[in-house]
């Protein structure tokens, strides 16, 4: 429990210890993320996501240095992420030695998706509820884009801005990837590009095609040049007219409840596997079981419920 009154100061060593504790799965971890919890719930968090290298890493990058010069608190989780940040010119060399910066106004993080679907970590949420307790203002999630929009992170963020750029071959396929419905803002990045602007035009075609009750948020979609910052405060002012909408609609308490679905969901199920693997104290009996459902002689369901069965009060020997 020793973390958490450091994290609670903004200390990055303690942040990132509990970090690396969270993805290695340590006992402990879960300890520190009990008391941290009642500090979280007051970040907000912004997703971006889109296909690889239309300049996701390069818009935070932006992002950070105009949250800072607005004097927020940034802290920015890159989930497998294939190209290094630089922390904003404003932090400039300091982050791209370290990674992460000592000073106390922007953190970043990177973490392994280690499999899970969707592009994102399992490990997600407890990241952004550790930044959240150092009293972060902003969280930015970048996601690993495959091409296709990684619709996860609309269950996350309160914000999704879904990136493309110009000439990137799959716009149309992302496109029907149910872009519309992930993104609460949508950014044709690299407008230095030929192309950009009948992106834009084509984006907003297919929004103005839809049907948008009042109460509604209708996408915009922006033009950025992330590798020079045009654009960017004018992204960063429609986030804020998104957290205003939200606000004033209920969508940020509804969002604050879709997190709290996802993170019991998550603790149920790691609770669950970890109880399972303590009781079956003999590692055969699980690779029996495994055996007999891949030769048919039993299926995963049942495996399951004569797991469950025989757990109730004893061990499984
Ligand atoms: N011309 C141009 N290039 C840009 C712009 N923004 C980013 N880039 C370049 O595009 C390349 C990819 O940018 P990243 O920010 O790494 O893209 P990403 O989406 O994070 O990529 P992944 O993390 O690999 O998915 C880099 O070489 C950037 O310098 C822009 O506005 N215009
Ligand atoms: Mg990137």
């Amino acid at each position: 429990m020793k973390l958490v009154n450091k994290i609670l100061r903004g200390d990055v060593g303690a942040a990132s210890r509990l970090m690396k504790d969270i993805e290695d799965e340590a006992p402990d971890a879960t300890d520190e993320l009990k008391k941290l919890y009642p500090h979280t719930g007051k970040a907000y968090v912004v997703g971006v996501t889109g296909a690889p290298g239309v300049g996701k890493s390069t818009l935070i990058d932006t992002l950070i240095k105009v949250f800072c010069q607005g004097a927020m608190k940034v802290g920015v989780i890159a989930i497998d992420p294939s190209s290094p940040f630089t922390g904003g010119a404003i932090l400039g060399d300091r982050i791209r030695m370290k990674y992460f910066s000592k000073d106390q106004s922007v953190f970043i993080r990177s973490i392994a998706t280690r499999g899970w679907t969707g592009g994102l970590s399992k490990h997600t949420l407890s990241m952004i509820h550790v930044m959240d307790a150092m009293g972060k203002d902003i969280v930015l999630v970048e996601t690993v884009g495959s091409g296709q929009v990684e619709i996860d992170i609309t269950k996350i963020a309160d914000t999704s801005i879904v990136a493309l750029c110009p000439g990137g071959g799959d716009e149309i396929q992302t496109m029907k990837g149910g872009i519309l419905e992930a993104a609460d803002i949508l950014v044709v990045n690299k407008a230095d590009r030929e192309g950009a602007d009948d992106l834009k035009l084509k984006l907003e075609i297919m929004i103005n095609r839809r049907i948008y009750s009042p109460d509604q948020w209708k996408p915009g979609v922006f033009l950025t040049q992330a590798s020079n910052g045009a654009g960017v405060a004018e992204l960063m002012e429609e986030i804020f007219r998104h957290k205003d909408f939200l606000i004033t609609s209920g969508g940020l308490r509804a969002n604050r409840e879709k997190r709290a679905r996802i993170g019991l969901h998550e603790a149920i199920r790691s609770y669950v596997e970890n109880y399972i693997s303590e009781k079956i104290a003999n590692n055969t009996y699980l690779d029996n079981l495994i055996s007999d459902i891949a030769e048919r002689k039993t299926d995963p369901y049942s495996a399951v419920s004569e797991i469950t069965d025989k757990l109730i009060g004893t061990t499984i020997k």
